[in-house]
């Protein structure tokens, strides 16, 4: 007997418009009660919004590869816009092999080991802040600590490092089509990538530090030196927009939820909680790709072979039939599990160090701040794949 074959919704939706990107969350809803799987005919991808298909989709990476590409590009059918990332773009087993360099670089124990320094710069930055008592939490906080403790811990020169939030900012829009935020943030692109590149090299980087690190796993044979320069690249790409992203999305949680800062000043020890709440909640990276290895059966519906299926990650953390009152900001509930990191094999091998960063500013905060509140209206910052703010006035009481 064949297999039911069920109806595949198709839904006139554009995920990279700026309609969506400005509020994603009504589009979400859409998706989600249109079926497990959905059909957007704009860009000819499959969708996912619900959480159990997002979460078992990231876990089965034999059906769902990375290897055609984490974004719209099919690179099986078309150009990559760089030399694809040979751990966010691969399959095992070359993804097993450099997952392994990294897992060893940033487990926990190694990470641990950067407290006290970041702690230092956060009570600076937020003495800082608390002086002026009126602040824009992106420009004088959210960007500004992480790029005073990330670039330094990867052993990355002084000089050039304004390069750094505008390639994130392109690397994550090229996930998404040739739109207009995309040819934007590509406008300086030779002048970035050149910089990028080039601090990639062994030469580059301070003999301590990740880049360092990478390069001695070239020297102990488990990586060649062309990809030590490009897991050097993956952490320049991906360390430092997402976790400006998760801090501003952790101040704007807070702003929105003035009880939920007492809750946490109360009982400093739910911060860990708190940052997980906060990135299913306002999740900084919404979406990633994935591209079908075999024709594959998903509730009766057959996604065929090398298509492209789009994973809205923000919507699974707010799918009400896997969250209790979704869209409430709730640090003491249990938010683990949410797939703002990912899941499975992929799953941020950062994460680590972004939680460590937000562990020490939230509680650099904690220690001096009573109260937060909005001064002004945010204003969004637009990206095709990640979710922030360009402003934040924020407004603080000792
Ligand atoms: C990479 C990478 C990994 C994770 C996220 C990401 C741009 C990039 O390996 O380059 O976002």
């Amino acid at each position: 007997m064949a297999v039911q074959q069920n109806k595949l919704p198709e839904l006139d939706i554009d995920p990279f418009s700026t309609e969506f990107l400005t509020d994603p969350y009504p589009f979400h809803a859409q998706m989600r009660d249109a079926g497990p799987v959905v059909w957007l005919p704009k860009y000819e991808i499959y969708a996912m919004a619900r959480f159990d298909e997002v979460d078992a989709s990231l876990r089965d990476w034999e059906t769902y590869s990375s290897a055609a590409g984490g974004g719209l590009t099919n690179f099986n059918k078309e150009e990559p816009w760089r030399k694809p990332s040979i751990i966010l773009e691969a399959d095992p087993p070359l993804h097993t092999r450099t997952r392994g360099v990294l897992n060893k670089i940033l487990n926990r124990a190694a990470i641990e080991k950067l407290r006290a320094g970041f702690e230092t710069i956060a009570d600076e930055v937020v003495e800082q802040i608390v002086q002026k008592g009126t602040f824009d939490g992106i420009k004088e906080l959210a960007e500004v600590f992480p790029l005073r403790v990330f670039p330094d811990a990867v052993g990355l020169r002084k000089d050039g490092r304004e390069n750094l939030l505008p390639y994130g900012n392109m690397a994550f829009n090229a996930f998404g089509p040739r739109n207009a935020l995309f040819e934007e943030s590509f406008k300086k692109a030779n002048e970035v990538m050149g910089w990028i590149l080039a601090q990639c090299s062994r030469d580059a980087l301070s003999p301590e530090g990740f880049g360092a690190q990478i390069y001695a796993a070239a020297d102990d044979g488990d990586i060649s030196e062309e990809e030590a320069g490009l897991l050097v690249r993956s952490l320049l790409t991906a360390g430092l927009d997402t976790t400006v992203y998760g801090i501003a999305n952790a101040l704007f949680s807070f702003a929105s939820f003035p009880d939920q800062w007492q809750v946490l000043r109360n009982d400093p020890k739910l911060i860990r909680g708190a940052f997980d709440e906060v990135i299913r909640l306002q999740s900084p990276v919404q979406t990633f790709f994935r591209t079908t290895t075999r024709d594959v059966d998903v509730d009766g519906i057959t996604i065929p072979k090398n298509n492209k299926v789009i994973l809205f990650l923000a919507s699974g953390n707010r799918d009400p039939r896997k969250w209790e009152n979704p869209d409430e900001f709730d640090i003491q509930r249990r938010a683990v599990g949410h797939v703002g990191f990912g899941a499975g094999i992929h799953i941020c091998v950062g994460q680590m160090i972004a939680r460590l960063e937000s562990e020490v500013i939230l509680n650099a905060l904690l220690k001096r701040v009573r109260h937060i509140e909005f001064n002004g209206s945010p204003e969004r910052k637009l990206n095709n794949t990640l979710r922030g703010f360009n402003s934040l006035p924020l407004k603080i009481f000792e």
